[in-house]
């Protein structure tokens, strides 16, 4: 029996966004809980109970709760199977892994939002903040792009969407709030190739029912 999955999240966060789109590529049910992040309801009690880094996502399985996006996305990989978001072997395994976390573990957690309320606190105004972020997004992206280069497409690697695509059309979203570019290579064709499959397109924070748009 699946058991019922509730995922605590933010439409304009794309952690959740990936969390979002692998549980659409996995074809599961779920239900969300929004928690508004420029509202700081990240930081309640009732939440940091459910997650003490008050970040989103999180997703509750059953009486079990999750945190981290990848590990999370990793999790549902290794209960659902199908279709895979890691390839069998070793080595490319460990290449899309690596992909993934050039955005989990070095753009993102430089640009987000408890980062950049770090910034401003310490006297950065918003055009300052916004250009720290482009340039993170940037040079991560850029090598992001080189590191895939030598794969064939349409994806990231090769003719299986991967979690290295679940990872990377989020963090288009993020670069273009941030007027970051992203025309590195064969990014701008893997995301269109991503919103093609309607796990991708269903993913999207526009659609999400706590959109403010
Ligand atoms: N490494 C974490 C990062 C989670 C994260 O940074 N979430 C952001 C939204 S994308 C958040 O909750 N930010 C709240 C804050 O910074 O106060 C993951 O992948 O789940």
């Amino acid at each position: 029996m699946t058991e019922h999955l509730v995922l605590h999240g933010f439409w304009r966060s794309t952690a959740s966004w990936r969390v979002r789109i692998a549980l659409a590529l996995k074809g599961l049910e779920w239900t969300g809980i929004a928690h508004h992040l420029r509202l700081g309801e990240q930081g309640a009690p009732a939440y940091l109970a459910i997650n003490p880094q008050g970040f989103v996502p999180a997703l509750a399985v059953g009486d079990d709760v999750l945190t981290q996006s990848m590990a999370i996305c990793e999790y549902l990989d290794e209960v659902h199977p199908e279709p895979p978001l890691l390839p069998r072997e070793p080595m490319a395994r460990a290449k899309v892994r690596a992909a993934a976390q050039v955005i989990a573990c070095d753009i993102h957690p430089v640009q987000n939002l408890k980062v950049l309320k770090m910034l401003r606190h310490r006297g950065l105004d918003q055009p300052a903040i916004d250009a720290w972020a482009a340039e993170v997004i940037e040079s991560g992206l850029s090598a992001f792009a080189g590191l895939i280069a030598a794969n064939a497409g349409p994806y990231c690697f090769g003719d299986k969407v991967t979690l290295a695509d679940v990872l990377l059309v989020p963090q288009l979203g993020n670069a273009r709030r941030f007027g970051a570019s992203y025309d590195f290579g064969r990014i701008p064709d893997i995301e269109a190739a991503c919103m093609a499959n309607p796990a991708f397109a269903a993913a999207v924070p526009e659609l999400q029912p706590d959109a403010e748009i």
